[in-house]
């Protein structure tokens, strides 16, 4: 397990929401519906992050405090078509209000749907994060495909999502994958204790 505590400590929907930085965060960004609440609560280990069958559940930036040192954050889902011009006008400039905080970011982990062909608004939100931090693309819902899909799957993302720092398959349901992202994440903090 990585995740010792944790605690929901900020519901930010602008700047002034942001808490005092720690010594690290991490992002969790994708679009709505992809299972970033449901995988931050299997990091957990508890149901603390909302989930919703119903796209674009979260609003905006949760910060849960880990381990007392860091912050994971839960971010928006963007790329659902029926959201209306005003919320998507509010995902961006709240994302634009995080990303020009100047932040202790370490690292982001971009949620893919395994169940379909890369999209473009993904690889868009990839070609930006990019340029911030290292991103690592975990591919969700994989036990809803076959085992040589998901081979399939991670090939076409590395191929199309140029400079990945990793491909991990994962479902919140098997817990599949969770291992592996612990890894990554005692990787990131090694050198923050
Ligand atoms: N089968 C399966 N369903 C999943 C998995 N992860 C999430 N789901 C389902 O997908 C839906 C969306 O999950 P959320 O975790 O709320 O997704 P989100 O990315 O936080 O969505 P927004 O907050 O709306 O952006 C829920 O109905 C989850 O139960 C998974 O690994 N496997
Ligand atoms: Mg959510």
């Amino acid at each position: 397990m990585f995740v010792e505590n944790v605690e929901l400590i900020a519901d930010a929907h602008d700047h002034d929401g942001f808490p005092e930085p720690l010594k690290g965060e991490i992002a969790f960004v994708g679009r709505s519906n992809v299972g970033k609440s449901s995988l931050l609560n299997v990091i957990f280990g508890r149901q603390i992050a909302r989930t919703s069958s119903t796209p674009g559940k979260t609003r905006s930036l949760l910060f849960f405090k880990v381990n007392d040192f860091y912050h994971f954050i839960d971010f928006p889902g963007y790329g659902y078509a029926k959201v209306s011009k005003i919320e998507r006008q509010k995902w961006q400039s709240l994302v634009d209000d995080y990303f020009k905080s100047e932040r202790p970011l370490k690292g982001i982990f971009l949620l893919v749907d395994s169940m379909i062909p890369n999209q473009r608004s993904d690889l868009e939100a990839f070609d930006f994060f990019k340029s911030f931090v290292d991103v690592f693309i975990v591919l969700t819902k994989v036990d809803r495909i076959k085992k040589n899909q998901i081979s399939k799957k991670v090939k076409a993302v590395e191929e199309d999502f140029m400079g990945v720092k990793g491909v991990i398959p994962f479902s919140s349901i098997t817990k599949d994958g969770l291992k592996k992202i612990e890894g990554i994440l005692r990787e990131i903090f090694e050198n923050e204790r």
